[in-house]
């Protein structure tokens, strides 16, 4: 009776992984569900630039006005590992600034998370480091229904 139970599950999870599942999930979970279900789309700040977290360092001369994708209701984490602005005592470290919405303040602490946001209309958004956007550290949020 347990094998079968297991078989029977096997099944279902091969059948639910070959069908188009998106849509199905879509469909009959609430409207808040899906921001729960979407990757967190990290961001990191380092060498006074914005850039995919993924990376090893940001890149001074290629990242400026990095363009990150999400959907709408994903969330977005920044997270500071800028070595270089450590290596400065007067760095006053970085935040994250909108026209509409910004971080509570300046982090600098290795791994902190700088700011986290959602946006739940499709657009363009700008941001940047009131600290360092003269000197390149700008950003853009393409956010898309899906
Ligand atoms: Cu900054």
């Amino acid at each position: 009776m347990r094998r079968s139970r297991q078989v029977l599950v096997a099944a279902c999870g091969l059948a639910f992984a070959a069908a188009t599942s998106v849509p199905v999930l879509a469909q009959t979970h609430s409207t808040s569900a899906p921001a729960r279900a979407l990757a967190v789309k990290k961001i990191q700040a380092d060498n006074f630039r914005w850039c995919k977290a993924s990376k090893a360092s940001c890149s001074s001369t290629e990242d400026t006005n990095h363009r990150t994708h999400v959907v709408v209701g994903q969330k977005i984490k920044w997270i500071y590992r800028d070595t270089a602005c450590d290596a400065y005592s007067i760095c006053p470290g970085h935040n994250v600034t909108f026209a509409g919405r910004h971080s509570a303040g300046d982090t600098r602490m290795q791994g902190a998370v700088i700011y986290t946001t959602v946006f739940h209309k499709a657009g363009t958004y700008n941001y940047w480091c009131t600290h360092h956007k003269s000197e390149g550290m700008t950003g853009r949020i393409v956010v898309t229904k899906s």
